[in-house]
């Protein structure tokens, strides 16, 4: 019996908003359904990010679904939990997955994070997972995978699918710190970092099968060395790992993206050379090219890379060091220090609230992409997890307050005869309940914890 894992497919993704590389996508994507079909596997696990976007173009689905119906039609059963491109976090969203679920797709959710099928229980097989949360939400992840550890006892293949960056494997990015996995899993079905890593991790595998295409340039060094395309996990044997088989099946990228330095002084020779090779290319390649070296006049020589190189490139991509350039750029310091979430982690450093550092990265993540209701719940959440008792507190000593006013109140009333102009104090009095925000234990906090 074996499985085919995929994730991070990014379909609808228009990478420097060229439509060749949204086809790029699409036509890799293809290519593995053909592979995966060919491989006869029994089952097929998508890690999240199937789309680019939670709301995906009609081009998107479309290109799903035909993959889809070829997947249906050969039987084979397609299990997929939701990424982080795949979620609008809105009370009750539904992630674009749910569209499929005539066509044989089975939605690991919040409400139902379990696989519940025949041919599962028959072969004795556990596979559950959670859709994609945010660090901020990293205790809710910690409880729901405690309990799908729990669940999934008894089995004798435990698969857990999951969408999250592994501090291990996503440094600076992570939700989920490696120690909190649980380790009864046999085989951990991981989406959400782009490049391709198999380890052995508690009882089983953890395997991040990686994107299907390039969708950052920095993970073309991956692909140079790992590959791309899908994994195929042969569970026939025993649950010990070592019997596990996880067996890559690489899909060759339409395009090449090409890297080249070149020092002015070799200016002409080697743009000859690079247009010589990017003109015999199938495919129009992606190139980035950084002229270096030496004192020249950077539009000058972009205009010349425009002419060697515009007709046999999908998309030039030039950067010029030049010596005098080089100086200026020091006096500015090291570039990536001035990225804001850097800037915002450095800042958060002195804070030391592990917490609220998060909810604040997270919250630069999703406002920078003008993700409101994302932030609002995210926001929410952590108020509700860090003052809701306070705020039951809160609310228990207002009621108690304006009681006790309406008792004065009341008795005032009574006194109404012998004096009318002591009730209009009254109501300037009434604005005490603005002041007893002194006492407010919400903003008193638990600053400690
Ligand atoms: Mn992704």
């Amino acid at each position: 019996m074996k499985f085919a894992h995929l994730a991070d497919t990014h379909l609808g993704y228009r990478q420097y908003g060229l439509i060749e590389r949204e086809g790029d996508f699409y036509n890799v994507f293809n290519e593995i359904v053909d592979k995966i079909i060919e491989e006869r596997v029994d089952f097929i696990i998508h890690s999240g990010d199937l789309f680019e976007m939670a709301k995906p173009s009609p081009n998107a689905l479309l290109i799903f679904q035909e993959g889809l119906m070829k997947i249906k039609e050969a039987g084979i059963p397609f299990y997929a939990v939701a990424g982080n491109h795949d979620i609008i976090m809105r009370q009750n969203a539904l992630p674009p997955q749910i569209l499929f679920r005539k066509l044989g797709l089975s939605l690991i959710s919040p409400n139902n994070p379990i696989i519940n099928s025949s041919f599962l229980k028959e072969n004795d097989i556990f596979i559950g997972g959670i859709p994609y949360l945010p660090k901020s939400q990293n205790s809710l992840l910690k409880t729901k995978l405690q309990e799908l550890s729990k669940k999934s006892n008894g089995f004798s293949k435990r698969i857990l699918v999951s969408h999250q960056g592994i501090d291990k494997y996503l440094p600076f990015q992570y939700e989920l710190e490696l120690a909190d996995l649980p380790d009864s899993f046999n085989y951990y079905a991981m989406g959400n970092v782009h490049n391709r890593i198999i380890n052995d991790f508690g009882e089983g595998k953890l395997v991040y099968p990686g994107s299907t295409e390039i969708w950052r340039s920095n993970e073309v060094l991956d692909y140079k060395k790992n590959g791309k395309g899908f994994y195929i996990v042969d569970i026939s044997g025993t649950t010990d790992r070592k019997n596990f088989e996880v067996e890559p099946i690489d899909v060759e990228l339409p395009r090449e993206f090409i890297f080249k330095n070149i020092e002015y002084k070799k200016l002409d020779s080697d743009l000859m050379n690079l247009e010589r090779h990017t003109s015999s290319l199938k495919n129009k390649p992606i190139v980035n090219v950084t002229v270096e070296k030496g004192s020249f006049n950077s539009a000058d020589v972009y205009k010349k890379l425009n002419k060697s190189l515009s007709k046999s490139t999908l998309m030039l991509r030039p950067s010029f060091k030049a010596d005098d350039l080089i100086k200026e750029e020091n006096q500015i310091g090291d570039k990536t220090s001035l990225e804001p979430k850097d800037l915002l982690i450095e800042r958060l450093k002195s804070f030391d609230n592990e917490d609220i550092s998060n909810l604040a990265i997270d919250l630069l993540n999703f406002l920078s992409k003008d993700k409101f209701e994302e932030s609002e719940k995210i926001s929410n959440s952590f108020y509700e997890e860090y003052f809701g008792q306070y705020e039951e507190e809160f609310k228990k000593i207002m009621k108690q307050e304006s009681k006790n006013k309406k008792n004065k109140n009341d008795l005032h009333n009574n006194d109404k005869k012998e004096n009318i102009n002591k009730s209009s104090k009254n109501n300037n009095n009434s604005s005490r309940k603005d002041d007893s925000s002194e006492d407010n234990p919400i903003k008193n906090g638990p600053s400690e914890d």
